[in-house]
């Protein structure tokens, strides 16, 4: 008996998708769709990495871990940020790049063309679960170069607000290895098939789902909250005004705890703390972290927000400057605006 040929979906690969995402810019060149691609292949050379921590220990030397000078393979860090240096480095589609690993601006070597992009990352965020199996994941955000000509990209270049972002995206890896990214025309999210090493389109479209199902917080530092957060919180667990109650979630890598919610609404967040002098300071980082999120959960539906301003709107001054970072839901991030006007001090 003859099968039925109607599927009820096509298999689409992050090549072609990104391809024809090239249709909204009739004037490309073609140079952002290759450093998307290089990201995703860097994406995958990262997880296959990532899939082998732990191994290295036990297998030694009959895996090839130790490199040629003797030396104990490197921290998978390490290898995240080299891997997404080295396949960017030498193709001339970027000016210049920076690493949460590294304090400066990460420039393009000399004997290579100095392109019209700038890449920013995180290589492996949530380093604090990588010896322990538990997901983590890369951040990357794309920039035009503001800098005249083709010389070598500035730090003016990486310093860039998150209205100006031509890209963004993340790679979570978990259970399976995902691809989530966004050019302004929607949000995608692509998984990776091991078998044949391919990112295939599983999550076209993602839209934040308005009901949300939980809120994400390392509810271990609520004593150095300040009081409009704390009071925000209680409104978060059904005990304040009319706060529904919400169940926890928190994994501890910000990638995950950012999917997890993107996917079944809800809101995370890593406020302030009370720091010297009295000012309130977060953990993450603008433009690592908060920036790139922020563009993504926007084109969900969603909202960001530094307890008192869009993220997006936030004018960075400087490349690792953390800042407080509320995200998720529209609604629960605009409320949790108005816990802090209303009861912290501006
Ligand atoms: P990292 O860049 O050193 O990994 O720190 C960022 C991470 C985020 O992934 C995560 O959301 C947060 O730090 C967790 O911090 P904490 O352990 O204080 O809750
Ligand atoms: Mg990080």
């Amino acid at each position: 008996m003859a099968h039925s040929l109607k599927f009820t979906s096509k298999i689409t690969t992050i090549e072609r998708h990104i391809l024809e995402e090239q249709r909204f810019y009739p004037e490309a060149t073609g140079d952002l769709t290759y450093l998307l691609y290089d990201i995703a292949l860097a994406g995958k050379i990262i997880a296959s990495h990532t899939n082998r921590a732990g191994l290295a220990e036990i297998l030694g030397q009959a895996s090839g871990e130790v490199n040629i000078q003797g030396e104990v393979v490197q921290k998978m860090d390490v290898f995240a940020d080299q891997t997404m240096y080295r396949l960017n480095d030498h193709t001339g589609r970027l000016a210049v790049m920076a690493s949460e690993e590294h304090e400066d601006i990460l420039p393009i070597p000399d004997e290579f063309p100095k392109g019209k992009y700038v890449l920013l990352f995180d290589p492996l965020d949530g380093s604090s679960n990588i010896d322990f199996n538990v997901s983590i994941g890369t951040i990357f955000s794309i920039f035009r170069r503001k800098s005249e000509g083709d010389g070598p990209g500035t730090l003016e270049d990486c310093l860039q607000p998150g209205r100006d972002l031509v890209a963004a995206g993340y790679l979570l890896y978990g259970a399976s290895t995902m691809l989530v990214y966004t050019t302004g025309h929607g949000v995608h999210g692509f998984t990776l098939d091991p078998s044949v090493g391919e990112f295939l389109l599983s999550h076209p479209y993602i839209q934040i789902p308005a009901k949300p199902k939980y809120y994400s917080v390392n509810q271990g530092y609520e004593r150095k909250w300040s009081p409009g957060v704390q009071r925000f919180t209680k409104y978060l667990q059904g005990m304040d005004g009319d706060g529904k109650g919400l169940p926890a979630r928190y994994v501890g890598s910000l990638v995950a705890d950012f999917h997890r919610n993107l996917l079944s609404g809800g809101i995370y967040y890593y406020p302030g703390e009370v720091a010297d002098g009295g000012k309130l300071t977060g953990k993450l980082r603008l433009m690592y972290e908060a920036i790139p999120l922020a563009f993504i959960a926007e084109q969900a539906g969603g909202y960001a927000s530094n307890g008192w301003i869009n993220i997006l709107d936030v004018q960075p001054t400087e490349l690792h400057q953390r800042v407080p970072l509320f995200i998720g839901n529209r609604d629960l991030v605009e409320t949790a605006e108005v816990y802090i006007r209303k009861y912290d001090e501006g």
